[in-house]
């Protein structure tokens, strides 16, 4: 009678507590955290994580600028899409009285991000990184065994891209994130909103479109370059690393090699921050302060192949990682890096229909 009566209680308390339950919803980019740390913040705090995806800057400023999005904790690359949601007011200004992980910030990287966010106001550094391209080296070597593998020629320029062609090529679904390279491979200004360049870069993408297998999110692209699909991508870094280690882990011949742009990459720092009509911004702080622990941020560095912004997280990333120069770039690439401004609302839609018109290919 006794057990009864206490399996009617659990019955009923059940639901209460998981209604009593605080939650976390994440919104971040695909393949971009250790499912171990989310799993060790919801043992330590109780907090459960309701966790969303997204794979492009677009959708992900989509979703944000209607409003109301119901997210908590977001993670937007500092130009453009950070600078113009703190612009716009539609993010919350962090307490950091409540982030005393704060301090193991680099303050140099910190700096480069606080020109999206005069005095880092809204926003750490979460993970950073480079755009550049995935080769699938294998096959590359057989078909072209001559191509110096150096740099976005490989992609850009059409005789290469058409003795390529059949083994796939592809670039990822953004505006935001592939102009800028196109428009400094043909050596010009990578924010240029001017109708020539902007013209010359259409022409740069329409005359390798037919040789193109797939415009995918990234998220798709990365699977994609590690089952052998496509052989050239213009991609993230750390998502061409984690593609190749896992065509590695898969042992059925596939490599892949990742190669930074010569004329200097693309750098990009994503941003952990709270959107202002959050429902649970104190969960969201306590989450950017564990990520900021170094042991925590040093776990997702080795799981996703991206560098983070705290120093002394970087001993304890596996070692594969941390020495990985195509992940920790060496200064000399730092040096001719590039960050992306934030073109005009103006400019902003000639770059977005100049994408749809190389999308549809015309
Ligand atoms: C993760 C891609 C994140 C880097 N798959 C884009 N800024």
């Amino acid at each position: 009678m006794r057990r009864l009566a206490l399996i009617a209680a659990l019955l009923f308390a059940a639901p209460c507590l998981a209604w009593a339950q605080p939650v976390l919803n994440v919104y971040n980019w695909t393949d971009y955290i250790d499912p171990d740390v989310v799993q060790r913040f919801q043992q330590e705090t109780g907090i459960r994580i309701r966790y969303d995806v997204f794979d492009s800057l677009e959708t992900l400023e989509g979703k944000l600028s209607a409003g109301r999005s119901g997210y908590d904790l977001v993670v937007p690359t500092s130009e453009p899409t950070f600078a113009r949601l703190v612009r716009a007011g539609a993010l919350r200004p962090l307490d950091r009285a409540r982030i005393l992980n704060w301090r193991n910030l680099d303050a140099g990287l910190m700096a480069r991000a606080a020109q999206a966010d005069p005095g880092n106001t809204h926003g750490a550094i979460y993970l950073w990184g480079t755009v550049g391209l995935g080769l699938r080296l294998d096959r590359i070597r057989a078909i072209a065994p001559d191509l110096a593998l150096d740099g976005l020629d490989v992609l850009l320029k059409p005789e290469n891209a058409k003795r390529l062609a059949g083994c796939g090529l592809a670039v990822m679904d953004s505006a935001t994130d592939v102009l800028p390279s196109v428009l400094r491979w043909l050596g010009r200004d990578p924010d240029s909103a001017e109708a020539g360049d902007l013209r010359a870069a259409e022409a740069a993408l329409l005359a390798i479109r037919p040789q193109l297998r797939a415009i995918p999110g990234s998220g798709a692209l990365l699977d994609m370059l590690a089952t052998g699909e496509v052989c050239v991508a213009l991609a993230y870094s750390g998502d061409v690393i984690q593609a190749a280690a896992r065509a590695r882990e898969a042992g059925r011949g596939v490599e892949i090699g990742y190669v930074a742009p010569a004329a200097g990459p693309h750098l990009f720092f994503d941003m952990l921050a709270i959107p202002a009509d959050a429902p649970n911004p104190d969960a969201a702080h306590a989450f950017i302060d564990f990520l900021l622990r170094p042991e925590n941020i040093a776990a997702v560095s080795s799981h996703v192949r991206y560098p983070n912004a705290v120093p002394a997280s970087r001993p304890l990333i596996s070692q594969a990682v941390r020495e990985d120069p195509n992940v920790y770039p060496p200064e000399a690439v730092l040096a001719q890096a590039f960050v992306a401004g934030t073109p005009t609302p103006q400019a902003e839609r000639l770059r977005s229909r100049l994408w749809s018109r190389v999308r549809a290919g015309r």
